[in-house]
């Protein structure tokens, strides 16, 4: 069985849409490995986003998913990478397509509500920084 990780961005956190976009991860057949509340501190959202560091738009991002508490989560399902992106759209919400999580709870596309892993391997190297194997069932 494949596994991805994702994040639930704190904007998505401080508008109570953890259970409403849970729902959506387990009815699109994705079970819940491993969860947690964290809140990031702008160091650790520097390493996590570090592919990004070069980009203009880094500090909004590592401000951003600094700013609150997050939701961390491991789920799996078959083909998990690539179908959990599918189910949370496009980066930029105005492009997502209509029912993907982004669409239904993106604000723009720096609070773009949740995170996908965007590979097996950043899957593994992602859902490593946060959870222990103990943690995951
Ligand atoms: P992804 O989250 O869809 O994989 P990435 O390109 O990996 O998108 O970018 C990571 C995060 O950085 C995005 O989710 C988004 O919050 C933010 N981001 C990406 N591109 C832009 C941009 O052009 N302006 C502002 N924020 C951006
Ligand atoms: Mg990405």
């Amino acid at each position: 069985m494949e596994y991805t990780f994702s994040m639930i961005k704190p904007g998505a956190v401080e508008g109570n849409n953890i259970g409403a976009i849970l729902q959506k991860i387990e009815v699109a057949g994705f079970s819940i490995c491993a969860m947690k509340k964290s809140w990031l501190t702008k160091e650790q959202a520097q390493v996590f986003y570090e592919v990004h560091k070069d980009r203009p738009f880094f500090d909004d991002l590592t401000e951003f998913m600094s700013s609150g508490p997050i939701i961390a989560l491991i789920i799996e399902k078959e083909n998990a990478v690539e179908d959990f992106r599918t189910l949370i759209g496009a980066t930029d919400p105005s492009k997502a397509e209509p029912g993907t999580i982004r669409a239904m709870f993106a604000k723009s596309v720096s609070q773009n509500a949740i995170h996908g892993s965007d590979s097996i391997e950043n899957a593994e190297i992602e859902a490593d920084y946060f959870f222990a194997k103990r943690e995951r069932y």
